[in-house]
């Protein structure tokens, strides 16, 4: 079971990034498990159990926005789940995974996206796992500041197996 969130926009229009932050300011999103995403590229880790992070990164933010999002690849050795995320609350109120989607209209031949907070991400072993804008990324939500090109923001993902993390952001201007 899953909930739809009622927002949709035309593809092209209004970007991930906007999209991802009016879907935000509702209160509607249903979580569900999310089936990871299949770009194997990347080299595995070493390590049993360890998780690689690489190029975490997140939208620099207009002033005045209380929304903005962390993208990041992921790659596990022997398989894992991400189960969460969190960002100091003194840069955000709350951090969630969330999942953007693109649903082909064939009414009206268009493209419209829907986003959904995930319960968790996949992560097959082996496979490169990217948060990117259009698929799966971490929402902050409430933020207490923009976000400025060349700032870092430190983000620490939960693992099933391999634990907590914490990585640094590098904030790039849209
Ligand atoms: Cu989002």
């Amino acid at each position: 079971m899953r909930s739809m969130n009622p927002f949709r926009a035309s593809k092209g229009i209004v970007s991930f990034f906007m999209l991802c932050v009016a879907l935000a300011l509702t209160s509607t999103i249903g979580p569900r498990v999310a089936r990871a995403g299949d770009d194997a590229a990347a080299k595995a880790p070493t390590a049993v159990d360890s998780v690689a992070i690489s190029d975490a990164w997140a939208h620099a933010t207009p002033s005045g926005s209380h929304m903005g999002a962390i993208y990041l690849k992921l790659i596990s050795a022997k398989g894992d789940r991400l189960l969460r995320a969190s960002v100091p609350h003194s840069i955000t109120s709350e951090t969630q995974i969330h999942e953007t989607v693109v649903h082909h209209d064939s009414t009206t031949g268009g493209d419209t996206m829907e986003m959904h907070q995930v319960e968790s991400v996949d992560l097959p072993a082996g496979q490169t796992v990217e948060l990117k804008p259009g698929s799966f990324h971490l929402m902050l939500i409430g933020l207490k500041h923009a976000l400025k090109a060349g700032d870092k923001v430190s983000v620490t993902l939960h693992f099933e197996k391999a634990g907590m993390r914490t990585v640094k952001a590098d904030v790039r201007s849209i």
